[in-house]
């Protein structure tokens, strides 16, 4: 259809992709045989026949898995550079890369060949792109200093930190030192809140942990004096549909509140989140929201400047989007 075409055509910045959840299970396999990684699936299919999902841990457990294949600098290299060559095909203009180091450093991998392969392909790649290095919630904040500090020596690499993995039992506050040091050391601030936890752990993150972007954030609006305050602080929430009705946050995409988060006055755009594990990059997102909800021309608008003012693009470059 008509929109279909003007939402896939419109330029857009994705804000909420983890580099990990982009691998493909051909590059999986593809990388399991260039460095030797023995894989509890026997094929390509049988892989994605295991991407069927009930929660958030049950993606997080098979996510892990799939990461276990990047050993070398390149093959964080060749995985990033596919991300933006086939997030550049649905005209995202600018990407904020999330990195789990966490992941990789746990299995002997060196901080600098997951850092310089990323952000080697961010430089190198088809279109703007910057990285932001994800804490993993469920290990300690003990962990989490020591990862920023290793990371330290390639901070000119990356602009700011987040938060991710599971969320329930494990709120903000448990992450406040690690994100003061970060604030402190000039780093950008976004965290994970409200997908699967409450409105409470949304609240948190925005008081404790000063982020400047609520990652998902979907369940703010079952906290009305919230979802108020967030829309006049302009916080921005990155909402990721397809990832929502994949891990059951929502049953079906008409279910989904992204219609009603803009209705609010909220800053929210749509995100990819894991691309390959949750049925498709930017613009099945785009369609598949576009298809379920009643939006028109005005929100496809609305939600592409959102991508853009949410974005931590210098002012200058912002401006040309808006
Ligand atoms: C994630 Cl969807 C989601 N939620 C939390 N952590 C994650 N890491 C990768 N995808
Ligand atoms: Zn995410």
């Amino acid at each position: 259809t008509q929109m279909r075409s003007i939402v896939q055509n419109m330029p857009k910045a994705e804000l909420h992709i983890h580099i990990e959840g982009s691998l493909e299970p051909e590059l999986i396999f593809a990388l399991a045989q260039r460095n030797g990684v023995k894989l509890a699936y026997q094929s390509v299919e049988e892989l994605r026949a295991a991407y069927a999902f009930t929660n958030l841990q049950s993606f997080l457990d098979i996510y892990y898995a799939g990461a276990s294949v990047l050993l070398k600098e390149q093959d964080f290299y060749d995985m990033t550079m596919a991300y933006l060559q086939r997030a550049k095909a649905d005209h995202v203009r600018h990407a904020e890369i999330f990195f789990d180091p966490q992941t990789h450093t746990a299995r002997g991998v060196p901080m600098a060949d997951v850092i310089n392969g990323i952000h080697r392909a961010a430089t190198e790649g088809p279109i703007s792109a910057k990285l932001i290095l994800c804490f993993l919630r469920h290990l300690s904040e003990e962990d989490a200093l020591a990862t920023l500090e290793a990371a330290l020596p390639f901070r000119e690499q990356f602009i700011g930190v987040g938060l991710d993995s599971s969320e329930v039992g494990h709120p903000p506050e448990k992450f406040a030192r690690v994100f003061a040091r970060a604030r402190d050391l000039g780093l950008h601030l976004v965290a994970h809140a409200g997908e699967e936890g409450p409105p409470a752990y949304i609240e948190t993150a925005v008081d404790l942990l000063k982020v400047e972007r609520v990652d998902h954030g979907v369940r703010c609006l079952e906290d009305p004096a919230l979802t108020r305050r967030l829309a006049a602080l302009r916080m921005p929430l990155t909402v990721c549909p397809l990832s929502n009705t994949k891990l059951r946050v929502f049953d079906q995409m008409k279910d989904h509140n992204l219609l009603d988060l803009l209705d609010a006055g909220l800053v929210a755009m749509v995100n990819s989140d894991d691309p390959a594990y949750f049925g498709g990059y930017m613009n099945d997102n785009f369609v598949a929201v576009f298809d379920a909800l009643p939006l028109g021309l005005a929100h496809a608008h609305q939600l592409a400047r959102n991508s853009f003012e949410a974005s931590f693009l210098p002012a200058q470059e912002k401006q040309k989007y808006l």
